[in-house]
């Protein structure tokens, strides 16, 4: 896979990408990622990439002709399977959207700062607006990074075994059961005698009992969910 990732603000999009599942995805070859600084693009001496809103009223508009220059030499290169725009008013980004977009084979995922992107942007090139959630960030790069790591991590072969998404919450409607780790015992504070037994069956309906009243009690929307595809 390989997603470029447009922006006026790369510092940003640094260290989230350069660290663990996702660092190793690009140095085992799973995933390529390019960030791609807006300003590069820029038509004008002061590398500027935004203006002020026609009709008036506060905050910038990120201009057209930068992201189109960036947008147009990309899809020049290759096919793009999807143009995303990260805005909050977009479909909100869960699991099944990372789980589709993970057998993609080429992405670009552009920031919106500022008041947003001149609205030809979204005609002419966004093919999917992505949010991460119903709340105000400065700036798509943030979003773009959840993103790119929720869909990374779902690309075949960057999980091994010890790092498997099949039990992650979400994955099948539950939120993942408890985990623990040595001491068995601290505090006065014991490990459940099921997960020391050895018993692997037992352990197995622990787990997926301490998932289902975990989901019952946290997540009622996702266990009603849950129920109706138990058919
Ligand atoms: Cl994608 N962008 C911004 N600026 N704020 C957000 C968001 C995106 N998703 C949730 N809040």
């Amino acid at each position: 896979m390989r997603i470029d990732i447009i922006t006026a603000l790369p510092s940003l999009l640094e260290s989230p990408l350069n660290d663990s599942i996702v660092k190793r995805a690009q140095t085992k070859g799973h995933v390529e990622i390019n960030v791609h600084d807006l300003r590069d693009y820029s038509t004008d001496k002061h590398r500027n990439i935004d203006d002020y809103a026609f009709g008036g009223g506060a905050g910038m508009v990120m201009n057209i002709e930068p992201i189109a220059r960036c947008i147009d030499k990309l899809q020049s290169e290759r096919t793009y399977d999807e143009v995303i725009y990260m805005t909050p008013d977009g479909k909100t980004l869960n699991q099944q959207l990372a789980n589709t977009l993970s057998i993609r084979k080429n992405l670009i995922i552009l920031c919106g700062h500022y008041k947003g992107v001149d609205e030809r942007v979204r005609e002419k090139y966004i093919t999917l607006e992505i949010s991460i959630g119903d709340y105000v960030l400065s700036g798509g790069e943030l979003a773009a990074a959840v993103l790119a790591d929720a869909v990374i991590r779902l690309v075949p072969g960057v999980l091994n075994d010890e790092t498997s998404a099949l039990t992650d919450s979400f994955q099948d409607d539950l939120l993942a059961p408890p985990v623990y780790t040595r001491p068995a015992e601290f505090d006065g504070m014991k490990v459940p005698d099921v997960l020391i037994s050895g018993n692997g069956k037992a352990i197995e309906t622990w787990r997926m009992e301490k998932a289902m009243e975990r989901t019952r009690n946290r997540r009622p929307d996702l266990w009603e969910k849950f129920n109706e595809n138990q058919g």
